[in-house]
């Protein structure tokens, strides 16, 4: 498959001005009659003839200005596209296709889920609904007709505001829909079924009203009301913070179960995975709660960011997710507790990011080329990319970002641009000089932030070194240095703030900063609220645990703490492996205790401190990766401390319980999260009572958090309430695909030796679904990404299982299909047996015939 260059970027040799589409909808053949008026693009070099995208598409007529078109006119291209010789310089093409979207298991174009009609169209799916140029540089506007049987379709939405509907002969009715604004094909969006609506309202800042809905199956629009209530604060904030308004009389949001990513921004009509959608107290977890505040802003930030100013080509697409992801992190984070909110997403970045910027598929934020564009929705893109913004907003201060961000979109507004484009009004609405920044976004790799110091107690003179390197990346040998903001602080041998508290900017590899005038020696606190993405070392474990005892800075006390647990693990993992036997670090134990001593004052925090670094934190600080290692000593630590501090654990598992009705602010969801900690370390306690603890709270827990914490401790023991718990808990949920998703999670997830086995007997479960994203990613995605331990295990066989997985996933849905071969694409972190079996299986996978370009691109690029 060919492999698509950014370098190679033509403007479009023709445009759209208007969109004229008809759908009539029927499972097997449905009928899209477009018309497109069109000309040719002056900015474009010339072109004789007119190409068309096109996929999976069978043609039945075709017209030019009204003429119908010759047969030799017309060449079908490879790939389903569409060449049309001759063509003059403004025309109309209408043509009529049909397309069946009961056949299409990919979930891109227009599809099928649960007998309803859904479309997804980012990045290529308009192609397989209509021949279009399908690239985000044509902007078009849109005049859409939907048909379809009035019985199974009542309901019948697309883009823009409502412009007309009727009925029509043998049970049939139609729909119009106008979209004033002019938008790029990949916005596009269709939805038609047998669907409820939960109804609001929203006057925006100039007192437009806005008709909001979220259409769902009926039987869920109760569940409805926590999503609505994140749209109205969403809509309010960008508001205030931005004076960005809503544009059309309506805003629909419409969930559907069967979706390959999170959520669709499609202008007006937004198209949600229900994971993302619908929440209960007693079937959605806190986290869940937090997820769907998160998407409905994010989905409804990129009306401007992403929308009005769109991408000009797809290596761009950080422009939109990069922003949008700093907009939704900013507003998050100001919903609740800023500080707890940016451990999360410090902690997201590390465990995705960080591996995939030192893997076989690192790449920039903004990529220089790609083989399948899905392949690139990517933790780099999205959440480096918001640390890019965040470092910009950094530099130039937050009312210049402001400016900016107003400069940005009066210069583009309703234009496809560049990431140029954005950096450029950051710098002129700042005059801060942004060149040298801008290698953030061409240069892949984590930098390597090192620290050294030096006192003189002569002078009073303390002298900061920081220095900086980026790890050569595929295709990037060379690096050069990159501005890095480092927030910082001083903090004196009692633990009181010194002077001195600003950013230091490193511009070179390495420079000097000094500070002057100092008693004593002061312990440096450094990246604070990690002011940029990079690995920082050189701290000593000393350092370390006065940081996590002392520091102002939230971010740099949890950070400490976690560096310093990653250093004794790292030491006892060597101990392990020349089979000493482990003892509990006496200096992990007392950050441990004084973070007990103080959970009662910040419980969100606590619970975030007191989880261990994940395996895969661990593992990733390793030259050569030892899961086995990694999780004995982890295993280890969890029940070493829950045995040392098990009464307290117990006090606090007995002291928070929730008292009266479930809330989601910050405070109950802290209390429930250190409970719930508390819950997880007295479970691996010896002697404990933690399996009768979790059995009740399974029991009665009155909210998914409590039920499912239980659940979980309970899928990790041998003990024989195990089997019971899941028992139940299936019989109690399998009418509710959100919940069951969880049930496969939870035993795929388990530290249990025989979970591969488990794991397998899975996928023939009778609720084993290959062809619904949640459930394939709830089972297998867990597994490969989520229990290092069992996928890991040296005979190989979590390898062939995931393997195996793939290939049958590339014959129903590739994007999915490829989004499951990252962990066997991380044999370089592995020993050489281990690497030399997951290298097997890669080649296996691309050994198949008629592999998907997108499995390709990752295990080809994986076995590079
Ligand atoms: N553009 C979508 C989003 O990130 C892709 N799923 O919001
Ligand atoms: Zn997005």
């Amino acid at each position: 498959p060919p492999t698509i260059r950014r370098e190679d970027y033509r403007p479009p040799a023709f445009l759209v001005d208007s969109v004229e589409l008809h759908l009539a909808l029927h499972p097997g053949a449905t009928r899209v009659t477009a018309s497109l008026t069109m000309r040719r693009n002056p900015a474009a070099a010339p072109a004789a003839d007119l190409e068309l995208d096109g996929e999976a598409l069978t043609l039945i007529s075709s017209a030019l200005d009204g003429a119908p078109l010759e047969p030799g006119r017309l060449a079908r291209l490879p790939g389903g596209g569409l060449r049309i010789a001759g063509v003059p310089d403004a025309f109309t093409l209408r043509t009529e296709v049909e397309i069946s979207p009961e056949a299409n298991s990919e979930l891109s174009g227009l599809y099928l889920s649960g007998g309803n009609y859904f479309t997804q169209c980012e990045a290529e799916g308009f192609r397989r609904i209509t021949f279009f140029p399908d690239r985000p540089d044509v902007m078009a506007r849109y005049t859409t007709t939907i048909e379809a049987e009035r019985a199974a379709c009542p309901v019948l939405l697309s883009n823009g505001n409502p412009d007309g509907a009727g009925e029509l002969p043998d049970g049939r009715h139609w729909a119009r829909w106008v979209d004033p604004h002019p938008k790029p094909s990949y916005l596009f969006a269709v939805v038609a079924g047998d669907l409820v609506a939960a109804r609001d309202s929203f006057t925006t800042q100039s007192g437009r009203d806005v008709a909001l809905a979220i259409y769902v199956r009926r039987g869920d629009e109760d569940a409805c009301g926590h999503a609505m209530d994140s749209l109205k604060r969403s809509m309010k904030w960008d508001e205030d913070t931005y004076g960005l308004e809503y544009d059309l009389d309506v805003f629909n949001i419409a969930a559907v179960s069967d979706f390959n990513m999170g959520a669709m921004e499609n202008k007006g009509l937004n198209v949600f995975n229900t994971k993302y959608i619908l929440a209960r107290p007693e079937t959605a977890t806190d986290t869940d709660y937090e997820g769907i505040e998160t998407v409905v802003a994010h989905e409804y930030f990129h009306n401007w960011t992403g929308n009005r100013v769109t991408c000009r080509d797809w290596f761009q697409l950080s422009l939109k997710e990069g922003l949008t992801v700093f907009r939704d992190q900013h507003f998050s984070a100001d919903q609740g507790s800023a500080a707890v909110k940016r451990l999360s997403d410090v902690r997201r970045l590390r465990a995705a990011q960080f591996p995939e910027d030192a893997g076989p598929m690192a790449h920039p934020v903004r990529p220089d080329s790609y083989v399948e564009i899905n392949n690139f929705y990517t933790a780099t893109v999205y959440q480096k990319g918001a640390e890019v913004v965040r470092m910009m907003r950094a530099l130039i201060g937050e009312a210049a970002f402001r400016r900016g961000m107003d400069l940005y979109i009066q210069r583009h507004d309703n234009q496809a641009v560049t990431i140029e484009d954005f950096a450029q009004a950051m710098q002129d609405a700042s005059g801060v000089d942004l060149s040298r920044f801008r290698r953030w976004y061409g240069q892949a790799g984590t930098p390597e932030l090192r620290v050294r110091d030096a006192f003189d107690p002569a002078s009073g003179r303390y002298t900061l070194t920081l220095s900086q390197s980026t790890p050569p990346t595929p295709g990037q040998p060379e690096k050069l240095p990159v501005p890095i903001p480092v927030r910082m602080g001083l903090i004196g041998a009692d633990g009181a703030e010194l002077p001195g508290a600003g950013v230091l900017l490193l511009e070179e590899a390495e420079q000097d900063f000094t500070f002057d005038g100092l008693a004593s020696r002061p312990v440096p606190s450094l990246l604070r609220g990690f002011s940029a993405p990079v690995r920082l070392s050189g701290l000593s474990l000393e350092q370390l645990g006065f940081l996590a005892a002392h520091d102002s800075d939230p971010f740099v006390r949890w950070d400490s703490g976690q560096q310093y647990a990653v250093a004794e693990m790292l030491r006892m993992v060597q101990e392990f492996r020349a089979q000493k036997p482990l003892a509990l670090p006496e200096g992990l134990a007392s950050n441990i205790s004084a973070l007990l001593d103080g959970a009662a004052d910040d419980p969100a925090f606590a619970a975030e401190a007191l989880v261990l670094p994940s395996e895969d934190f661990v593992a990733d600080q390793m030259d050569t990766a030892d899961p086995e290692a990694v999780h004995a000593v982890r295993q280890f630590l969890r029940a070493s401390l829950g045995t040392r501090f098990m009464a307290r654990f117990a006090a606090l598992h007995d002291e928070l319980r929730d008292a009266g009705p479930y809330r989601t602010d910050g405070i109950s969801t802290g209390r429930r999260a250190l409970r719930n900690t508390a819950l997880s370390y007295i479970g691996r306690a010896e002697g404990g009572d933690g399996i009768a603890r979790a059995a009740r709270q399974f029991e009665t827990g009155g909210n998914m958090t409590d039920v499912l914490s239980a659940l979980r401790v309970l899928a990790d023991s041998d003990a024989p309430e195990r089997e019971t718990a899941l028992a139940a808990f299936h019989a109690r949920w399998r009418g509710d695909d959100l919940v069951l998703d969880k049930w496969f999670t939870i035993q795929a997830i388990s530290s249990r030796e025989d979970t591969l086995r488990v794991v397998e007997d899975l996928l023939q479960h009778r609720d084993f679904d290959l062809r619904n994203p949640n459930r394939v990613r709830a089972l297998v995605g867990a597994f490969a990404a989520g229990n290092p331990a069992r996928f890991h295990t040296a005979s190989g066989e979590g390898y062939r299982f995931l393997a195996d997985s793939v290939i049958a996933l590339d014959a129903v849905n590739t994007q999915v299909a490829a989004r499951m071969v990252g962990p066997l694409a991380q044999w370089k972190r592995q020993d050489a047996a281990r690497g030399a079996i997951m290298r097997e299986e890669l080649r296996r996978i691309l050994a198949r015939p008629g592999l998907s370009k997108g499995t390709y691109e990752k295990v080809s690029k994986g076995l590079a």
